[in-house]
């Protein structure tokens, strides 16, 4: 198939860099968004995301002049769905008595909907959001063929899942391995042919419903495996061992992989998906859902460490304060704010359910995020610099392993702040260098105070 003019629907972490590379490969793309403000920034050729390398792609692409950005869909040779499934936040399921998260399909069913009027024969249309199992089939077919189209008869219609890990989205999106699901063969040959314009990797055809599964099945492992390793935290801690040790040593074996424990999963994919699994069949999932729980419940155990770390200091002479009342008053300085190191993306973040955590205990909490100075999050006090946070705290916390901070040194920061106790919960400083500056230095999942 040609494919001389694509309309991609969202604009944002997924879309923009795909419409970016498109373009680049000679595809005249019109993006769309329901956002006016997202639509006028990238018109006057400007972004408003930030990711490694796609203020290059994305100037370039507007420069010549083959990428728009409109409010609504045109007629187009295919269309690609690129648009949020966050979970409901006001509804959940029930299963025995354990609630589950529902997704919230809500933008995709949208997307297809203002597609529908613009479809024509021989057309192709991609599902590339993270979606629950059948939804191509189920939800998407039926919402094109108001058209009077049939998917797979009159048009194309694929799922394809993205796979970028954000960070790094514009390489992963060339060179990883692309799966293509088909509503028929003759679709997935269709969504082979579109994609074949810029990926280097392997392009691997399929069913509509085995590439949807594939995709959630993905960030579903990764979620286990995270809960894992924060469940290995908390032994760690129980037992006075330290946890990032015993894993590097339990690595060396040959066919061991553990991942890192940390505040807990955040951003809108891995925290999300597996949720997918559980809504579709509760009574298949009690693993995945499991570790759900675990990952949820990570930055209550940082909160407690920071309670042992003031606790122990307590329990010097002169202390005596109680574990129930110990973050009152207390100056925390957080450190990060991002759902993972060296993104700016602050979306679903444990860090800042750790910062509200600790402020229910009513500690005075000062957060800041380099790479998201003027960020706002409700009840949260987010401040410009470092300098600022830690200045007057008593206690520094460091929550996300941005690059920036784990270059910093105890040399640098002792005549910048009041606070002698550290709080690492991502094993981004050196315990002994901290100590030796005169530091209380605490690790997650080291058991040692
Ligand atoms: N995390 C840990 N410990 C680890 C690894 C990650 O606590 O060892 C935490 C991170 O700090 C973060 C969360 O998990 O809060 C998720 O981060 P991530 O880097 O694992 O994944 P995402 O959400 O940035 O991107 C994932 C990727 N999926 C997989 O690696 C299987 C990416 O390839 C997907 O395209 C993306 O989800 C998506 O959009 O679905």
């Amino acid at each position: 198939m040609i494919f001389n003019k694509l309309c991609v629907i969202g604009l944002g972490y997924i879309g923009l860099p795909t419409s970016a590379v498109f373009a680049a490969n000679g595809v005249d793309v019109l993006g769309v968004d329901v956002l006016p403000e997202v639509v006028e920034t990238l018109n006057r050729g400007e972004i408003h995301i930030h990711e490694p390398g796609l203020d290059e792609a994305f100037k370039e692409a507007h420069r010549s002049g083959r990428f728009k950005a409109a409010l609504k869909p045109e007629p187009a040779d295919a269309f690609i769905i690129a648009v949020p499934t966050p979970f409901k936040h006001n509804e959940t399921g029930d299963y025995n008595g354990q609630p589950y998260k529902l997704a919230d399909m809500r933008a995709v069913a949208s997307a297809a909907e203002s597609i529908a009027p613009h479809l024509r024969k021989g057309n192709l249309v991609v599902l590339e959001s993270t979606s629950p199992p059948r939804t191509t089939m189920e939800l998407v077919a039926p919402i094109l063929e108001k058209s009077s189209l049939k998917a797979g008869v009159d048009f194309h219609l694929c799922y394809s899942p993205e796979r970028v890990l954000p960070g790094q989205i514009l390489r992963e999106l060339i060179e990883n391995a692309r799966v293509i699901g088909g509503a028929t063969p003759e679709s997935a040959q269709a969504g082979a042919d579109l994609y074949s314009i810029f990926v280097k990797g392997k392009i691997i055809q399929t069913d509509a419903t085995t590439a949807e599964m594939v995709k959630i099945m993905e960030n579903t492992t990764r979620d286990v495996n995270i809960a894992l390793a924060n469940e290995f935290s908390r032994l760690a801690d129980k037992f006075g061992v330290d946890v990032w040790e015993a894993i590097r040593l339990a690595n060396l074996h040959p066919r061991i992989n553990i991942l890192s424990p940390g505040p807990g999963v955040g951003g809108h994919c891995i925290g999300v998906d597996p949720w997918f699994f559980v809504e579709a069949a509760p009574e298949l999932t009690p693993l995945i859902y499991r570790a759900r729980q675990v990952n949820d419940a990570q930055p209550q155990f940082v909160v407690d460490a920071v309670k042992r770390a003031f606790l122990a200091r307590a329990a010097v002479p002169g202390g005596g304060e109680s574990a129930g009342s110990i973050l009152k008053g207390k100056k925390i300085a957080a450190l990060g704010l991002a759902y993972k190191p060296d993104v700016d993306d602050i979306r679903e973040s444990p860090a800042a359910e750790v910062v509200r955590i600790l402020q229910k205990g009513d500690a005075a909490v000062l957060a800041c995020e380099p790479f998201k100075p003027d960020a706002k999050l409700p009840g949260i006090t987010i401040v410009p610099t470092l300098d600022e946070a830690i200045r007057d705290a008593d206690l520094l916390l460091l929550l996300v392993r941005h690059t920036e901070f784990t270059q910093l040194t105890p040399e640098t920061l002792t005549k910048k702040t009041k606070a002698r106790i550290v709080v690492d919960a991502v094993n981004g400083w050196d315990a002994s260098a901290w100590k030796n500056a005169g530091f209380r230095f605490t690790r997650l999942g080291s058991g040692k105070i």
